[in-house]
């Protein structure tokens, strides 16, 4: 097992990890949300003769498809290659991977019986793959490699729906129905998502993001009420492990203050929000991730040309600032123009700018302009994240989470 010290330090020194944590390096970083997949010809390859399932649960074909898009793109970090259903399949709850369809639960969580399917993770006995692949891709990248799982909230979604959703309006009709099972299954879930994410970083994982694909379906009040609590512990319980924290969710763009306020060290843009505009909603000291429409790249390279250039303008060379998608690659994306677009990033985009974002809250009232505490490349984020922490309200929901543990009777 590795050395915490010797995790902090592996690709300390790389652009991503550096833009990460808003220090100084001369060029803009870039990976793509679903950069493995579809998208790629060798991909498809490997899928026509293995199943989804068999390519997450064999190590060796899970780095492969890893690195496929590193190779190919060249992008300055790597996604491990897994799902966010795969713990909760690990539990034994029957969900499976769907063709065109995504995950699907054979029998959805309705009551609070429910919650009792879901024990406690054992990440090396649940899932030794994960890990081996973990393993297997710290010691064959030269990147970053990021690992990743569903927040609570969108973990739940799939539970309870079922399957994917347009309106979710089941999960919705739990959270208001039956508040106190809610808080119960997210708390759960929580659980269930530090295990997997400390596992990953304890295996050598050079970030985490934390998915909370469709957080967007929220209102802030809702967000704050019933989920955010729930994916702030996730956040925090990673916090001294030291390695950066990125949390992302699609049309969120009225949630990125909230989702930074949760305690990401980055916040990921979606597209439909102007970079600049979605910057100025995460506090200064938190750095930002995206944002270029994934649809664009479908488009003639002229347009993504200029539309990627406009992402790198409105970030303005902050250092801060990691360039990916708004949202994950399209499976009819042509390869070539992810390979350019990579190039592009790498010879036009230079961190000269400052570090930008929104004024960060006070410990006590507001704070006006010089006083904001502002984090400086290499400095600890603490001053940052205590003025987080105190201008959080207390939230009633927290102590509920609090209160039913970790456990794995769910049974009360
Ligand atoms: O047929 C296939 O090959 C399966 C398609 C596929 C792939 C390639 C699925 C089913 N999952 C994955 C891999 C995957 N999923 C990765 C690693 C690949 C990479 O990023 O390079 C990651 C990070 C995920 C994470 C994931 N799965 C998310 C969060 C990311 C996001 O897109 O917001 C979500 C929401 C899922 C659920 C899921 N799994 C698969 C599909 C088609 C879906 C979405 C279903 C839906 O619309 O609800």
């Amino acid at each position: 097992m590795t050395d915490a010290a010797v995790v902090r330090a592996r690709h300390a020194d790389s652009a991503f990890v550096r833009a990460c944590r808003g220090e100084p390096h001369d060029t803009v970083p870039v990976w793509f949300m679903r950069q493995a997949g579809r998208a790629l010809p060798e991909y498809r390859a490997i899928r026509e003769r293995h199943s989804f399932e068999e390519v997450v649960h064999t190590p060796e074909l899970a780095a492969e498809v890893t690195l496929q898009p590193v190779r190919r793109y060249g992008t300055d970090a790597a996604i491990l290659f897994s799902d966010i259903v795969t713990p909760a399949a690990a539990l034994g709850i029957g969900v499976t991977i769907r063709p065109g369809v995504g995950p699907v639960v054979e029998e959805p969580f309705t009551t609070t019986a429910d919650l009792a399917r879901l024990r406690a993770l054992e990440p090396e006995a649940d899932l030794p793959f994960v890990l081996d692949t973990v393993s297997l891709l710290v010691e064959a990248l030269d990147v970053p490699l990021i690992g990743f799982a569903g927040a609570p909230f969108t973990l739940a979604s799939y539970l309870v729906e079922g399957g994917p959703s347009k309106s979710y309006s089941r999960t919705k009709a739990l959270m208001y129905r039956d508040t106190m099972t809610w808080h119960r299954l997210l708390d759960k879930l929580a659980a269930l998502t530090i295990a997997s994410l400390r596992a990953q970083v304890e295996r050598g994982a050079s970030a985490v993001q934390l998915f909370d694909s469709w957080a967007g379906v929220l209102d802030p009040v809702d967000y704050d009420r019933h989920v955010r609590p729930h994916s702030a512990r996730v956040l925090e319980e990673l916090e001294d492990l030291g390695v950066p924290r990125i949390h992302f969710g699609v049309g969120t763009g009225e949630l990125l203050g909230a989702m930074a306020a949760a305690g990401a060290d980055v916040v990921g843009v979606d597209w439909r929000v102007p970079l600049d505009v979605g910057r100025a909603r995460i506090p200064r000291g938190v750095g930002f991730q995206g944002n270029l429409e994934p649809a664009v790249c479908l488009g003639p390279w002229d347009q993504v040309a200029e539309r990627a250039r406009d992402v790198l303008e409105r970030a303005a060379g902050a250092p801060d600032h990691v360039f990916n998608l708004g949202h994950g690659v399209m499976p009819e994306t042509d390869p070539a123009v992810l390979e350019r677009l990579v190039e592009l990033v790498h010879r036009e985009g230079r961190t000269d700018g400052e570090r930008t974002g929104a004024p960060v809250p006070a410990a006590h009232g507001s704070v006006e302009g010089d006083e904001v505490p502002v984090v400086r490349a290499g400095e600890p984020r603490d001053a940052v994240a205590g003025a987080r922490r105190a201008a959080e309200p207390e939230l009633a929901a927290r102590d509920v989470a609090t209160d039913v543990g970790n456990g794995d009777d769910g049974g009360h």
